[in-house]
């Protein structure tokens, strides 16, 4: 395949060493608010506001630039509720069978179950799925490259941008969530990744008392 033309590029900001600490600083401390909420209000959310948002995780670096992503929004009570049971029943099966008791130790001090009601009250699920491959125009599989690692940044930038506007999220893994394909119609050359809970948290809401592991524990410089 040919080169891609070459394009001038000039990041948007110009910032003094100060001026972009600063930013850095301001940054880090709006995401350090963020939570991970299971309380969700019922509260309406403009549906532009989804639109951003999943607008921005578009915007992810991919592996050869391959976009492999597909994110579906859903506001549709009753569509809404057929994930929830399907969720539920997989849910069930995992806190009854499939979990390993040290994976439900794990889980304990959360208190989770198989129980999501947040399913139904939180006004917005996105159900994000990375292709495995793609199909050419003459249905043979194309290789996708790091599909895994570029959907993850994407719902990386998801995340931040849904706090950023002021909305909460929970990323629920129901596993496994083949049953998304079925009911949201995305062929199966694609893989759900995640399902995003996405709305105001509860008024009552109320998370875990955990801590972040401290800067020194995440991070070392060699300078
Ligand atoms: N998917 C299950 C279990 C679960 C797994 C992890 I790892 C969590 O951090 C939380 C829950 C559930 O959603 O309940």
């Amino acid at each position: 395949m040919a080169e891609f033309a070459r394009i001038p590029f000039r990041h948007p900001l110009s910032l003094e060493d100060g001026a972009a600490a600063e930013r850095a600083r301001q940054f880090a401390d709006a995401m350090a608010l963020r939570r991970t909420v299971r309380d969700f209000s019922s509260r309406p959310v403009p549906q532009a506001v989804i639109e951003q948002a999943i607008r921005a995780a578009g915007t992810a670096p991919s592996g050869a630039n391959q976009q492999p992503w597909h994110f579906v929004a859903v506001s549709n009570p009753d569509l809404k509720h057929r994930i929830r049971v399907a969720a539920e029943a997989e849910e069930r099966e995992f806190y009854e069978h499939r979990a390993p008791a040290e994976w439900l130790q794990a889980l304990a001090p959360l208190g989770t179950d198989e129980e999501k009601p947040f399913l139904d009250i939180a006004p917005w699920l996105i159900a994000v799925f990375y292709e495995r491959y793609a199909l050419d125009e003459s249905g043979e599989k194309q290789k996708r490259y790091y599909p895994h690692e570029s959907t993850g940044i994407a719902c990386g930038l998801l995340i931040a941008a849904l706090h950023q506007a002021g909305l909460s999220t929970l990323t629920h893994t129901p596993s496994p969530m083949g049953f998304l394909n079925e009911l949201l119609g995305r062929p199966k050359n694609e893989m759900p990744y995640l399902l995003l809970v996405v709305g105001h948290a509860a008024d009552d809401c109320k998370v875990p008392d955990i801590q972040r592991l401290a800067f020194a524990e995440i991070a070392d410089f060699k300078i």
